[in-house]
């Protein structure tokens, strides 16, 4: 209880921050995007991970808020590495209770408009399990997001409950295969067979394939075989401060 009056301050109070993962194009190593990854410094437990606060966040109510401040920042930062990265986008995670507010276009506007940034510059990440309330009104919502040029990812791909048939229904632009099948490549048959049908199945869709979890060479050498576009995980980059990717993406390739 303590730590959801915390959680309502944090915002306020200027104890999140995010940090950025790249994600790169598998045949040339360019970054082309960087997920938002937020945390929270909390004034006496430290630093904390979105999956010691999230859940508690999510029961409040107050992932809204939390949503709508990353999306903000998220837009910021992308907009401060325009110059060096004209071509790359900024990815943030949309929690299942943002996505069913009618304000989130309007959230989504602001955000972009104040940082000068092109819708086209920012993707939305869904989950599965949030797209399984695909009312009418959210469908609504993200074929107006997409109409603005956002872009949509279906995040964890692979470990939903849902079935295939919301890939026809939703207006995706990428497709993010999750990291427990990239992990248990190129050894294990049925994952490597797994992420080769999906990634033939997004190419039907006309999706972007994005692997993720990619720690090891082996891995690389297998997505890239495979045909994903892009890649994220350790073997390039773990999540890291605006300043370290900065830093990262002036002595890059
Ligand atoms: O960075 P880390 O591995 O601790 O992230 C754990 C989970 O938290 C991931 O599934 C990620 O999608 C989620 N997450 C990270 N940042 C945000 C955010 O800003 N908003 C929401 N809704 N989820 C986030
Ligand atoms: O659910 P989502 O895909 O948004 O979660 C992203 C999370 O995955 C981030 O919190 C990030 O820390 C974690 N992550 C990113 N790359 C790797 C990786 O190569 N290995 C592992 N184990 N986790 C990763
Ligand atoms: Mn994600
Ligand atoms: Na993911």
């Amino acid at each position: 209880a303590e730590l959801i009056a915390d959680l309502r301050r944090a915002v306020d109070e200027q104890q999140l921050h995010l940090d950025f993962q790249p994600i790169v194009d598998l045949s040339t190593g360019t970054v082309r995007s960087a997920e938002a990854l937020v945390r929270w410094r909390h004034p006496r437990l430290g630093l904390l991970s979105p999956a010691r606060f999230l859940p508690l966040a999510e029961e409040t109510g107050l992932v809204v808020p939390i949503d709508r401040w990353v999306i903000r920042e998220a837009c910021r930062a992308a907009a401060s590495w325009r110059d060096r990265l004209p071509e790359a986008t900024v990815a943030v995670n949309i929690a299942a209770a943002h996505l069913r507010r009618p304000d989130l276009v309007a959230t989504v506007t602001a955000a972009t408009g104040e940082a000068g940034l092109a819708p086209q510059a920012l993707t939305l990440e869904l989950t599965e399990s949030a797209l399984i309330e695909d009312t009418d009104a959210v469908l609504d919502r993200l074929g107006r997001l997409r109409e603005l040029g956002v872009r949509i990812a279906i995040d964890d791909f692979g470990t939903g409950y849902s079935s295939l048939s919301y890939l026809h229904r939703i207006p995706a632009t990428e497709l993010k295969i999750d990291r427990s099948f990239v992990s248990r490549i190129p050894e294990d048959a049925r994952a490597y067979a797994t992420v080769e049908m999906v990634t033939r199945l997004a190419g039907a869709f006309d999706l972007r394939v994005v692997a993720e979890g990619v720690e090891t060479d082996g891995q690389h050498a297998a997505v890239a075989a495979i045909g994903c576009a892009q890649g994220q995980g350790w073997r390039y980059g773990r999540p890291a401060s605006l300043a370290e990717l900065h830093g990262r993406a002036g002595s890059g390739a």
